[in-house]
């Protein structure tokens, strides 16, 4: 059950560059908050490894550094939200990630009577991003996180999905987090702006 008020539960985005430590700091969040975590990335992995046509329709998309197609990622996240029964609140990780997936997640919301509370915005410099991408891609088996593709998931990530910080900052949600540094002085900016929430 989404509808909720502040005090009991809160819809918050991780958002941010790949490399910038969503994933990261959502698996910090909940263990320290005990919000569910819905990480789109995480997810169409899963797909993958099941070779479901799901699985099969995105790896192309995402073995390109491009994006998977609106359509289905809404559809996914959808029936996920649906599924979901959280008590403290939810942590979006990886989604929205274009201005058409915000207004989908916006009128999902509405529909349940409820909103994004927080869009975390972690900002790192590029340079940092790709120095942790290639590191992880030493050992992650991710084919994505070689040079060239970390370069045009950059690009995508500039042309496609940072023009939703303007979106969410109309609505007075955005927050941007210096996300260089520390993991846990990291954890400590977030977890002053949710305090803050109420
Ligand atoms: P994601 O899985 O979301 O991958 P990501 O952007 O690289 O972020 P991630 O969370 O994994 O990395 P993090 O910054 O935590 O997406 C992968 C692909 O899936 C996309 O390119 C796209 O094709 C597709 N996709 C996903 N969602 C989609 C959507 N909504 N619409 C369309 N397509 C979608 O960590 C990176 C590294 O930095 C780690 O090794 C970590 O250890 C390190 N790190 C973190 N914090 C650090 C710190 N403070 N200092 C030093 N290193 C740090």
């Amino acid at each position: 059950n989404l509808k909720t008020k502040h005090k009991t539960m809160l819809n918050l985005v991780i958002f941010g560059a790949p490399g910038s430590g969503k994933g990261t700091q959502s698996e910090v969040l909940i263990e320290k908050y005990g919000f569910d975590h819905i990480s789109t990335g995480d997810i169409l992995r899963a797909e993958i490894r099941q070779e479901s046509e799901l699985g099969k329709a995105a790896k192309s998309y995402m073995d390109a550094g491009q994006l998977v197609p609106d359509s289905l990622i809404i559809d996914m996240i959808e029936k996920v939200l649906r599924e979901r029964k959280p008590k403290k609140g939810i942590i979006l990780d990886g989604f929205p990630r274009t201005v058409a997936q915000a207004e989908a997640l916006d009128a999902l919301f509405a529909r349940l009577d409820t909103q994004v509370h927080a869009v975390l915005d972690l900002q790192v410099a590029e340079d940092e991003l790709v120095e942790r991408l290639l590191k992880r891609g030493q050992d992650s088996g991710r084919s994505d996180d070689n040079l060239e593709t970390i370069q045009k998931r950059l690009g995508v990530y500039h042309a496609q999905t940072a023009p939703i910080a303007e979106h969410y900052a109309k609505k007075g949600v955005h927050h941007p987090i210096a996300g260089s540094g520390a993991i846990t002085d990291i954890t400590a900016r977030i977890a002053r702006v949710i305090d803050a929430l109420g």
